[in-house]
């Protein structure tokens, strides 16, 4: 009995299809152009089973895409700067270069084992210079168009890793990466503008038609836009003023106090004279900036003992504070409280003891927001003005039209839009980034890099023996001359953020070969924007926004003519495996597991019970991760291929499990058994007589095909698996003596080749070769169902007598009346429902129903 030798069929197709170089595109306008890609790994050494799926998912709609006639570019590269090599660097003793490059090295043979259908000639690694020499001038373009500025600037300071940290990536007020407490930090930061695009970042969610709704939600409340008013506090006994960002002004008659972020200038400036509040604001400091530390943070303020006069009332004053939930970076850093209606204001003012006044009225229920607000209870709801003088009366609506009215007619404000998203700082006090392409002179300040001296290249010449940046260690790399004056300078030593390089790589596939230019116009005219994007859910908000302001960035200067990178979003779901843990609460690893003799669970060795067998996320800490590299080696890539697509859809979870994998493997050796051992005739002969059960075969062949394109269009993987395993499961019952059973039998098995070609190309290409089949499989052209057999000859019809249903006849479709009333008047149990009666009347409705009535 011979076996599928898959390891050495693999390699075989995988060799063919290199030499024969299918993948590999240029741009052609004679053809509908189709751009699928995935998003890049970071080079960590090893694929994991995330890339397997994600990188699975992507091939099945570049194959298919491919054979429907598209001219497909599948390009594949590195994201390859980044911390870990750094840490590599420092624990390992091995140059984050010489680390990151032999990585990629090990992880593009692990990708060409899988028989993914890329385009490798396009491939980019973004530590290289001729990949990172263009977003030095990217920058250098978008300082000139006036997207980019630098900025003193409170940052997130991760103590353990040495570096400021974006607001996304501080965690519960914690490092993303390191699980440090986060401190605050004044530095000089590069800005990109991202707020400028914030309306047509909002706006165009709704043209991204092809998106996850979920997606696009959170990318709506990240940018998180708010109506409201700027509003101006005098402050008593001084000449300056106060500016606060309100959404409430309705409520300005139920204010209680005003406050100021601890880092806002007025602080800084009180605080010169009044060391409790210095204190205070150390304090604060000591506390992460990211809004989830705010949130959960205990809400804490100091008096300043300044008084602001209300805008409405010259003879009213609020005491000011500085208060520890205020963020200096949204709106002006200061508001004021009205506590009856906001939580966070109420629990501040019953700290404090600054009392409340209700100014909304709830239309029902009044007492219940009373009762409410007594027990510490903010109400926040729609109603009507209480207490408010001349608002008095109107819905909270038109309260704020007229408190923003007055507040203008009065010129101490106006109506203004606020969002929550926050310009992009780039800047990152690490080596192993693109370095950003400035330099500082003591005489004409800051001075772009002249674009004749890019690249600025990172130096490899640099060690890691002590903590902070090598680049500000090293011996010659930062001194140089200024540009302007001629006289002694310094570089920036700061090196970019690493969604610098992945906000704009999927355009550099185009023409990766372009080294005197980013992208070529036309090859990015023809390219852009990407068709489908396909990537992970984590990336909702951070990449996914960069990309879509990069994109709009590079347009205003010039580069592209899209302002939307990515048209098609799949956001695919994690693995996950079972986790087990010890009695003492430590996570073992499956293969420690076995079921005891008492019924429970037990470790292998020692016996002793172990609990657990829930599903979660393979992680390394829960000791459940599958490496890939075993799964292929073992069962080959279409397997480990087949079992990714075959049990969810992409979006969901995925559950791995050795049963799966076996299944799947099953399969594998009986489609190639079924190919191996049929008695076909020869290829292209012409069709014979068809007994019925060929026929029934034939139709069950050309309405898979038909379904499989639909499952695939719709991304539904999982069932165009299953229709194909049914499909496959209808021609082995086909009798050997049926009549043009051989015939149809071939018919299936080449259409199974070509429909599993997108999933199992390897296996596809080998049934395919095996079937007689023309040229590469990889390079053939999807197959076409011949709809007349699809069209359902029979039908169901039900009788009714007297309104009631009786039974349910097979008819041929539109069939006429005569049959249909014949054939339903001839059932039992129609015949006992009249019960010897004559009918009075037979109703057809063709196809549908007959109604008797007696
Ligand atoms: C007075 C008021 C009364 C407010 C009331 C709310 C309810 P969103 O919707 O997120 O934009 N705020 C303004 N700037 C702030 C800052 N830098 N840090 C913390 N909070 C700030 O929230 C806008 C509201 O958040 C503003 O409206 C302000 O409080 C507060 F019954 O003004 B409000
Ligand atoms: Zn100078």
């Amino acid at each position: 009995d011979e076996r599928y030798n898959v390891k050495e069929t693999e390699a075989k197709w995988q060799r063919v299809w290199e030499d024969r170089r299918c993948f590999e595109v240029g741009e052609d306008p004679s053809r509908p152009k189709y751009y699928v890609l995935e998003m890049f790994p970071y080079p960590s050494g090893r694929i994991h089973m995330g890339h397997v799926r994600n990188y699975t998912l992507g091939d099945v709609v570049a194959r298919y895409k491919r054979a429907k006639g598209f001219n497909v570019l599948h390009p594949m590269g590195w994201d390859a700067f980044g911390l870990p090599a750094e840490n590599a660097a420092i624990q390992n003793k091995v140059h984050p270069a010489k680390w990151t490059r032999e990585n990629i090295a090990a992880m593009r043979e692990q990708l060409k084992s899988m028989g993914l259908s890329y385009d490798w000639r396009r491939e980019v690694a973004t530590c290289e210079p001729e990949y990172y020499r263009h977003e030095q001038k990217m920058f250098l373009d978008f300082l000139k168009a006036g997207l980019v500025y630098r900025k003193e600037s409170w940052v997130n300071w991760d103590p353990e890793e040495n570096t400021v940290l974006a607001n996304e990536q501080v965690i519960d007020g914690r490092g993303w990466r390191s699980g440090a407490l986060v401190e605050k930090r004044l530095l000089s930061q590069w800005f990109l503008k991202i707020t400028a695009y914030a309306q047509d970042l909002l706006d165009s969610l709704s043209t991204l038609e092809r998106w996850p709704e979920r997606v696009r939600l959170m990318q709506e409340n990240w940018i998180g836009r708010s109506e409201g008013a700027r509003l101006m506090f005098d402050l008593a006994g001084r000449s300056d003023q106060l500016e606060v960002f309100t959404t409430r002004p309705d409520t300005l008659f139920g204010a209680k106090f005003v406050a100021i972020a601890a880092n806002h200038p007025l602080a800084a400036e009180l605080a010169a004279g009044n060391p409790a509040l210095a204190a205070f604001i150390a304090e604060c400091n000591r506390m992460g900036t990211s809004e989830a530390a705010i949130e959960t943070a205990e809400k804490k303020g100091l008096d300043t003992g300044l008084k602001a006069v209300h805008p409405f009332d010259p003879a009213w004053t609020l005491p000011v504070y500085v208060a520890n939930f205020v963020l200096m970076d949204y709106g002006s850093g200061a508001i004021f409280g009205c506590p009856a209606h906001d939580q966070r204001d109420l629990d501040f003012a019953n700290k404090y003891g600054l009392g409340y006044t209700q100014v909304v009225e709830p239309a029902a229920d009044k007492d219940a927001a009373v009762a409410a607000l007594a027990k510490g209870e903010a109400y926040t709801g729609d109603g009507t003005a209480i207490n408010s003088n001349f608002l008095d009366g109107l819905s909270v609506d038109a309260a704020k039209s007229e408190a923003i009215a007055r507040i203008e007619t009065q010129g101490r404000g106006e109506r203004t839009i606020n969002y929550r998203l926050r310009d992009w700082g780039v800047s990152r006090q690490r080596y192993w980034g693109c370095p950003i392409p400035i330099i500082h002179c003591d005489c004409c300040g800051v001075v772009p890099v002249p674009e004749s001296d890019l690249p600025v290249r990172l130096p490899e010449d640099v060690t890691f023996d002590k903590p902070g940046n090598p680049l500000d260690r090293h011996p010659t790399w930062k001194h140089v001359t200024c540009p302007k004056c001629g006289k002694p300078a310094r570089r920036e030593t700061d090196t970019f953020d690493t969604f610098f390089e992945s906000s704009w790589y999927f355009a550099r596939f185009t023409s990766p070969d372009r080294s005197d230019v980013a992208f070529d116009k036309a090859a990015a005219d023809y390219w852009m924007g990407v068709d489908q994007y396909i990537g992970g859910i984590e990336h909702a908000v951070l990449h996914l926004l960069y990309s879509r302001f990069f994109t709009r960035a590079l347009k205003e200067c010039g580069y592209l003519n899209v302002k939307e990178p990515f048209a098609g979003l799949l956001t695919q779901g994690m693995i996950c495996h079972e986790t087990y843990k010890s009695a003492e609460g430590q996570w073992l690893y499956p293969t420690e597991v076995t079921d005891g003799p008492g019924g429970g669970l037990v470790h292998v060795e020692t016996g002793a019970p172990v609990s657990g067998g829930r599903s979660e996320k393979m992680s390394k800490s829960k000791k459940n991760v599958v490496d890939p590299a075993g799964i292929i080696d073992g069962y080959g890539a279409d397997t480990a291929r087949l079992f990714m697509l075959s049990d969810s859809p992409p979006e969901r979870d995925l559950d791995w499990t050795e049963s799966g994998i076996d299944g799947a493997w099953r399969y594998v050796n009986r489609l190639w058994r079924m190919v191996m051992t049929a008695d076909l005739p020869p290829v292209g002969s012409a069709m014979p007589e068809l007994g019925a059960e060929a026929v029934k075969a034939r139709r069950l062949v050309h309405k898979t095909v038909v379904q499989v394109g639909e499952d695939l269009e719709r991304f539904h993987f999982n069932k165009a698996v299953a229709r194909i395993r049914e499909m496959t499961n209808g021609l082995a019952e086909i009798p050997g003596n049926a009549m043009g059973g051989g015939w149809v039998l071939r018919e299936g098995l080449e259409a199974a080749a070509r429909l599993i070609g997108p999933m199992m190309p390897h296996l596809a290409e080998e049934m395919w070769a095996a079937l007689g089949g023309a040229g590469l499989l990889a390079e053939a052209s999807w197959p076409v169902a011949d709809t007349s057999l699809l069209v359902e000859d029979s039908v169901t019809v039900a009788v009714q007598v007297n309104g009631k249903l009786r039974a349910t006849i097979e008819l041929p479709k539109d069939a006429d009346s005569a049959l249909a009333e014949q054939t339903a008047l001839a059932q039992p149990q129609v015949i006992s429902a009249m019960s010897g009666k004559v009918p009075r009347k037979v109703v057809v409705v063709p196809n549908r129903i007959v109604n008797v009535v007696v």
